[in-house]
């Protein structure tokens, strides 16, 4: 099977008007054909984007659909501001907003019930994989997500690996340590549903940039990426949606 690669901008809670604009003149001039190129701004500036070549997504969303949830988003909002993706479950989100594995999965639920296409992050700490435990703990973090969805529907989400302790410290997986974290998630998946784990994307994500990008993205089980602090920069970022394709 065949999977379009995905090249996703985190830019965290970093940018400004000026930046969207920067942006959006520089992707809508490229043409990113057999790819998908999504930039997940913070929510404020969602609806400054007029992307023609890529698409927007959020950062997170609420599980819940409405109500009196002061400071939370729902999917129905951003779909109003042509959201296509939304991340869940970033391990900064998981870590310092206290988001569980259940949490996490009914955000995931609720995005693609909805009709928007879930990023869901899972990925290690140092501390779980010095001590040998990465499959285990990723199993756990999968598992919650397998369990509330068909895989009907868990074919249309994305996966995305993030080794915590790649995140913004500059520490990137090597391509073999991404490749067997993938395939071990594949594999996971495929005890579920053979077809649904072929046609998943899995994405790999923690200081990604244009110099490891093509050594990342030429494994078999590494679909794209989700790109940190490199998708603050036109010319790297786009140096790293070239890469996948
Ligand atoms: C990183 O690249 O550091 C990320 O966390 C991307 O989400």
């Amino acid at each position: 099977v065949k999977r379009k690669p995905l090249v996703a901008a985190n830019w965290k809670m970093n940018g400004d008007r000026a930046l969207v604009e920067v942006f959006t003149n520089a992707l809508n001039q490229k043409c990113f054909s057999g790819l998908d190129v999504v930039l997940c701004p913070p929510f404020p500036y969602l609806s400054l984007f007029n992307a023609e070549t890529f698409s927007i997504g959020g950062q997170d969303i609420s599980h819940l659909k409405n109500g009196a949830h002061t400071g939370d988003v729902s999917v129905a909002m951003l779909q109003e501001m042509n959201c296509k993706y939304v991340i869940v479950g970033h391990s900064e989100r998981r870590e310092h907003h206290g988001e569980t594995n259940e949490i996490v999965a009914e955000k995931a639920h609720r995005a693609v019930s909805e009709g928007l296409i879930p990023i869901i992050c899972v990925g290690e700490s140092l501390e779980v994989r010095k001590e040998g435990f990465v499959e285990r703990f990723i199993t756990e973090q999968l598992q919650a997500v397998v369990s509330v969805m068909s895989a009907d529907i868990l074919q249309q989400c994305v996966i995305a690996y993030e080794p915590i302790w790649a995140i913004g410290s500059g520490e990137t997986a090597t391509p073999e340590q991404a490749q067997e974290v993938h395939a071990f998630i594949r594999g996971f998946l495929a005890d579920y549903d053979e077809a649904m784990a072929s046609r998943v994307r899995i994405i790999y994500g923690g200081s990604a940039k244009p110099s490891n990008a093509t050594e990342l993205f030429k494994q078999t089980d590494v679909d794209g990426g989700l790109i940190g602090g490199a998708s603050l920069n036109t010319d790297d970022f786009i140096a790293i949606c070239q890469a996948a394709i």
